[in-house]
């Protein structure tokens, strides 16, 4: 078996420690955090992801699978994060209140923190108050909004809505992702841009910041 589905395996089958270690096996092996990331882990989640909507799993399960999957990220963290170091603009980010999915925010913050972004990462559960708290408080460039699911999707709407009643939303740029959204859905709620995923959200975000 290759690394990447031994890794994937782990992960799915929820075993952090032999993640850790197959992902420090296969740092030493010189295969590129980004590869690890995207093969092994995101790889493995997905399997999660498809067994969890098929019913062949349940919530239990997944959440020691995301378990898994993060300690394999916190490795590899600072290595996608020491690419850049000069910071090439603000990013404040986070997944919108409700909304407990953090994965794939985790993800696309620490790929802007390795293209050189400053990144402010607000967590999980963020109310429109505390975005705009944030956006002005950092002089954020760029907010990142995140969710997963679509009853927490239309809360986007209302943060976008916040910055403009602050008359805000000329200074910053507002991206957002997740399963349940859609570029035409950016449209619709008037944000700057969609991203599919995390590399997505970094061209995306430099695009924005031309
Ligand atoms: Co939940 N969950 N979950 N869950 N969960 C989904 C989202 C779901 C689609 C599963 C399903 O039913 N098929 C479904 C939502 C259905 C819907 O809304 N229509 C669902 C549900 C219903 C729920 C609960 C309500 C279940 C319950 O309690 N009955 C509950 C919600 C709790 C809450 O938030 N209030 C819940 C809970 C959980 C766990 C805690 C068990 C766990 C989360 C653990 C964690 O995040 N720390 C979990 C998980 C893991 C999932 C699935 C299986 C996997 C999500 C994931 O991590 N994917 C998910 C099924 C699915 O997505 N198909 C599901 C891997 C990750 C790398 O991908 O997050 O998509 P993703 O991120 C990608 C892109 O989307 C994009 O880039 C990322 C990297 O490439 N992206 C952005 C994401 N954010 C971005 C922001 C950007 C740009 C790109 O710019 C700012």
């Amino acid at each position: 078996m290759e690394i990447f589905d031994k890794i994937a395996d782990e992960v799915l089958k929820g075993n952090s420690a032999p993640v850790e270690e197959l992902v420090n096996g296969a740092l030493s092996q010189d295969i590129s955090a980004e590869e690890i990331l995207n093969k092994g882990l995101i790889g493995g989640m997905s399997i999660v992801s498809e067994k969890f909507k098929n019913n062949e799993i349940f919530i239990p399960e997944v959440l020691v699978s995301a378990r898994a999957m993060n300690s394999g990220l916190e490795i590899l963290k600072p290595l996608l994060a020491e690419a850049n170091v000069k910071s090439i603009g603000k990013v404040v980010i986070g997944t919108v209140k409700g909304d407990l999915h953090d994965i794939g925010k985790n993800i696309v913050a620490m790929m802007l923190q390795g293209a050189g972004f400053d990144v402010v990462d607000l967590g999980t559960g963020v109310s429109k108050e505390k975005f705009l708290e944030f956006v002005e408080k950092e002089q954020a460039d760029i907010l990142g909004i995140s969710t997963l699911l679509t009853t927490t999707m239309i809360y986007m709407k209302e943060v976008v809505e916040e910055l403009k009643n602050a008359n805000l939303e000329q200074n910053v740029k507002v991206i957002i992702g997740g399963v349940p959204v859609t570029q035409s859905y950016a449209v619709q709620i008037n944000a700057d841009g969609y991203a599919p995923d995390a590399a997505s959200a970094v061209d995306l975000t430099k695009k924005l910041l031309k």
